[in-house]
C-alpha cells in the first residue's frame, strides 16, 4: 500500500432542521394552539485517532465527509430527530489543521482520541415556543442553524521518541531491526526504504521507547532531490535524532564528513528547530574495517573533521556490536527527560496551588443570552389556526 502523509479535505456538518409553525386541529377543539416541534440538530464530524491506521489513504480518494441535516419538527409537538454524527478515523500522530488559518484543531495524539471538527447546526424552534399571553396563535418559529463546513490539512507525524536520519544505504533499517522487533527491509541498493518505520524498543520489564526509521536522505533533497525531504516531518516531535553514517562507503569517492554535513545542512533547510534537537552521531559498518588500528584512525579521522559533537557510538548494526550501548544511552536519557518534566510540572502545580486565584470571580456574570435575530417570522397560511 503506498504511504500518505498528507491530506486535504472538505467536511461539512449537518444543518439544523427547521421549527414547524403548526396548529392543534381536532374536533370539538377550536383554537387548539400552536404544537409546532423543534428541528433536530445537525450531525457533527469527530476525528478520531486509531492506531490501526497507519497512513492517511482513505482520505486521498474520497475528500468530502458530509454529516446528516436534522429532520425539521412536525405538527403535533413532534421534534425533528437529530441528524447522525459521522466519525473520521485516522492514523494516530495526524495533526488536523484549517486550511485558511493553519490553526490547529485537533492533535490526535493517542488512540482513541476525539475531536469535535464540525459542529452540526442547532434545531429551530418550533412555534409552540412563541406562545404568549398576548399571542396565543404565534406563527413565528426559527430555521435550522447552518451546520459547520471547514477545509482542512490533516498531517501525519508519527509519535517516536527517537528518530534515525542518515543517507541510503547507510543502515538505518538495519540498525533498527538489531535494536527494535521491527523487521523493515534492508537491501544492498539506496531508497530500500519508502515510508516509516516504527519499531518499540524495550531495555528493561517496564521501560521502552520508540524509534522511527525514515527513508535515506541526499544533498539536495530540500529541492526535490532523491525522495525530497518530506519525510523529515516525521522526526520533528521527537526528542532525539540518531544520525547513521557508513563509515565504510563501498564508493571509494563517497566523503563520509562531506556527506554527513550535507545531511545536517538539509535538516537545517527544512525546520530550524529539527536542526537545534539533540542529534548524536551513530558511526556504522565498523565490521568492514577489521584492523583495530586503521579504524581507530578512520574514527578520530571522521570526529576532528566533522567537529564538535555532543555525543558519537560506534557500531555494527549488522552484527549488533556496540548496538546495546546507544539503547541503554537513549533510555537514560529519555528517563532523564521525563524526571525533569515531571518536576517541572509538579512545581507548577505548587505554585498554581499557592497562588489564589483572582480572575475566577467575575467569570460567571449572567449573560442575556437570548439571541432574538435567530428567527424568522414565516407567514405560512396553511398553518395558520382557523
Ligand atoms: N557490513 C555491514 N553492512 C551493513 C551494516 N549495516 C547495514 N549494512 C548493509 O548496508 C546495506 C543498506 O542497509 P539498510 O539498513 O537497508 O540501509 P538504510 O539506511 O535503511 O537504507 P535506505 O532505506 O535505502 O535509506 C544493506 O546491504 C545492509 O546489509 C553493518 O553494520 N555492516
Ligand atoms: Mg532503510
Amino acid at each position: 500500500m503506498k504511504f500518505f502523509d498528507e491530506a486535504r479535505i472538505e467536511v461539512i456538518a449537518g444543518d439544523g432542521g427547521n421549527g414547524a409553525a403548526t396548529f392543534r386541529r381536532e374536533k370539538y377543539i377550536p383554537m387548539g394552539g400552536p404544537d409546532g416541534g423543534d428541528g433536530g440538530k445537525g450531525g457533527d464530524v469527530y476525528a478520531v485517532g486509531d492506531r490501526n491506521l497507519n497512513t492517511l489513504i482513505d482520505f486521498r480518494y474520497k475528500r468530502t465527509f458530509l454529516a446528516e441535516r436534522g429532520e425539521n419538527g412536525r405538527g403535533a409537538d413532534c421534534y425533528g430527530k437529530g441528524g447522525n454524527d459521522i466519525e473520521l478515523r485516522m492514523p494516530v500522530g495526524t495533526i488536523v489543521s484549517l486550511q485558511e488559518t493553519g490553526e490547529i484543531i485537533a492533535d490526535l495524539d493517542h488512540d482513541g482520541k476525539r475531536v469535535l471538527i464540525a459542529k452540526g447546526g442547532r434545531g429551530g424552534l418550533g412555534n409552540l415556543h412563541f406562545k404568549t399571553s398576548t399571542n396565543r396563535a404565534p406563527r413565528k418559529k426559527t430555521m435550522g442553524q447552518e451546520g459547520e463546513r471547514k477545509s482542512l490539512n490533516l498531517e501525519l507525524k508519527v509519535l517516536a521518541d527517537v528518530g534515525l536520519l542518515g543517507m541510503p544505504n547507510a543502515g538505518k533499517s538495519t540498525f533498527i531491526r538489531a535494536v527494535s522487533s521491527a523487521k523493515p527491509k534492508v537491501a544492498d541498493y539506496p531508497f530500500t526504504t519508502l515510508a516509516p518505520n516504527l519499531g518499540v524498543v524495550r531495555t528493561s520489564e517496564n521501560r521502552s521507547f520508540v524509534i522511527a526509521d525514515i527513508p535515506g536522505l541526499i544533498e539536495g533533497a530540500a529541492d526535490g532531490a532523491g525522495l525530497g525531504h518530506q519525510f523529515l516531518r516525521h522526526l520533528q516531535r521527537t526528542h532525539i535524532l540518531l544520525h547513521i553514517v557508513d563509515l565504510a562507503p563501498f564508493d571509494p569517492e563517497a566523503d563520509p564528513v562531506h556527506d554527513a554535513h550535507a545531511i545536517v545542512e538539509e535538516l537545517r533547510k527544512y525546520d530550524e528547530s529539527l536542526y537545534q534537537k539533540r542529534r548524536w552521531l551513530v558511526l556504522n559498518k565498523l565490521d568492514l574495517i577489521p584492523d583495530e588500528d586503521e579504524r581507530k584512525e578512520r574514527i578520530a579521522a571522521f570526529l576532528d573533521a566533522y567537529g564538535p559533537i555532543e555525543r558519537h557510538f560506534e557500531v555494527s548494526a549488522i552484527s549488533r556490536q556496540g548496538c546495546q550501548e546507544v539503547v541503554f544511552a537513549i533510555q537514560d536519557l529519555l528517563d532523564e527527560e521525563k524526571a525533569a518534566a515531571q518536576a517541572a510540572a509538579d512545581a507548577a502545580a505548587l505554585e498554581a496551588a499557592a497562588t489564589p486565584d483572582f480572575e475566577a470571580a467575575d467569570d460567571d456574570i449572567p449573560t442575556d443570552d437570548a439571541d432574538d435575530e435567530d428567527y424568522e417570522d414565516e407567514d405560512d397560511d396553511e398553518n395558520r389556526n382557523p
